[in-house]
């Protein structure tokens, strides 16, 4: 008998977990063509293929509006949770303290994380839970048709809505403030940084949020505008160009942060985030440097993108708990039920 051969094309695109591209794909986009969130699924799909990670491992989960549909474009195999405005952090947090075994994924917008949702953003921050969060942020709220977001900068003239007249917050700062451990900024129009740091996001044990400007081409595209994709070009500063490296044996611990060098971030899980710095050395270990960075941006109307800041030192929430490994939804009535010895010493206590 013959032995049937794999089709070679088929098998260089097999990833090491034994998937295509297309495991990682989810249902048509159904947002407006040219939307910076639909260039940021796209770049969901291909870190997490590149990464080899399981699609089952990951959960989703959303608040609501145009970036918040997203999840349903990415992931088909994953579970997800589509949740209520604003309301994304605290289902997330519910979820994966009751399976610490899984990543999650988080999309928001702009709108859905710096008004209604601020508080929950806050407080998933300095909880530290583990999951990627990303704010992708077009300064309008675009599913409710193109009001003022918390982001949208000052001065802002939009046809149906007038001006702007408040001064924007700054999720990356917020981020900061609230003592967030990975924080970093991107572009929907830099496909390959939004991908980089993706992954680099992805391989942090934490909360990891990606601020990303993803322009609204329905009703905040205008070259003017701080969240469209012209302004973003011509006013981007990268920090660095940064490469996400898989886990390897020899890890580099060694940093150079001298003027035009490298600076090498090893990960918890083995993998290494190298910074090539452009123009001077950026230390993303310092949150004083962060702030500093940020603050001069504001000033300059610079669009700072790259890694603001990094700690892998902090421990996770579902860390800081003694936990049994058997995530807690999967514990059974036999596990839960205490001796009988425990339930009259306990009784003993209380009475
Ligand atoms: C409690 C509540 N208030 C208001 C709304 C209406 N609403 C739906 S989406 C949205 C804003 C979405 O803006 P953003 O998060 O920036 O997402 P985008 O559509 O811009 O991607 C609002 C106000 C709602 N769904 N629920
Ligand atoms: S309205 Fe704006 S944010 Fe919503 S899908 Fe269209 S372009 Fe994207
Ligand atoms: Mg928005």
């Amino acid at each position: 008998m013959t032995e049937t051969l794999p089709m070679a094309g088929a098998a260089a695109n097999v990833n090491l977990a034994g998937l295509t591209k297309n495991d990682y794909r989810g249902a048509p986009t159904t947002l407006c063509q040219g939307c910076g969130h639909n260039s940021i699924s796209n770049q969901i799909v291909s870190a997490l293929y590149e990464m080899n990670i399981v699609p089952e491992d990951i959960v989703k989960f959303s608040g609501i509006g145009c970036s918040s549909k997203s999840p349903t474009y990415f992931l088909n195999r994953s579970f997800g949770f589509n949740s209520l405005h604003g309301r994304m952090p605290s289902i997330a947090t519910g979820a994966l303290f009751a399976d610490h075994h899984l990543k999650g994924i988080g999309v928001s917008g702009d709108g859905d994380s710096a008004s209604i949702g601020m508080g929950q953003f806050k407080h998933i921050m300095r909880r530290n839970v583990n999951m990627l969060y990303i704010v992708e942020n077009n300064g309008v709220y675009g599913l409710t048709k193109g009001q003022f977001s918390a982001t949208a900068e000052k001065g802002l003239q939009l046809k149906k809505q007038g001006e702007n007249l408040y001064l924007p917050v700054d999720i990356c700062m917020e981020a900061l403030a609230s003592n967030a451990t990975f924080i970093a900024r991107s572009f929907a129009g830099n496909p390959k940084q939004v991908k980089e740091l993706l992954k680099a996001a992805l391989a942090h044990d934490g909360i990891a949020v990606l601020d990303i400007i993803s322009p609204c081409v329905t009703f905040n595209n205008q070259d003017n505008a701080y969240h469209s994709y012209a302004w973003g070009k011509d006013h981007e500063e990268p920090l660095h160009e940064i490469s996400y490296i898989a886990p390897r044996n020899e890890i580099m611990l060694e940093r150079e942060l001298e003027e035009g060098g490298t600076c090498e971030v090893a990960m918890h899980d083995g993998s290494i985030i190298i910074l090539k710095n452009l123009e001077k050395g950026y230390d993303p270990s310092s949150r004083i440097e962060a702030m500093r960075v940020m603050e001069e941006a504001q000033q300059n109307n610079w669009l700072v993108t790259g890694l603001l800041y990094l700690d892998t030192r902090k421990p996770t929430l579902t860390e800081m708990f003694d936990l049994v490994d058997t995530p807690l939804n999967r514990l059974t009535e036999v596990d839960l039920r205490p001796e009988r010895a425990m339930i009259d010493k306990v009784n003993a206590l209380m009475f």
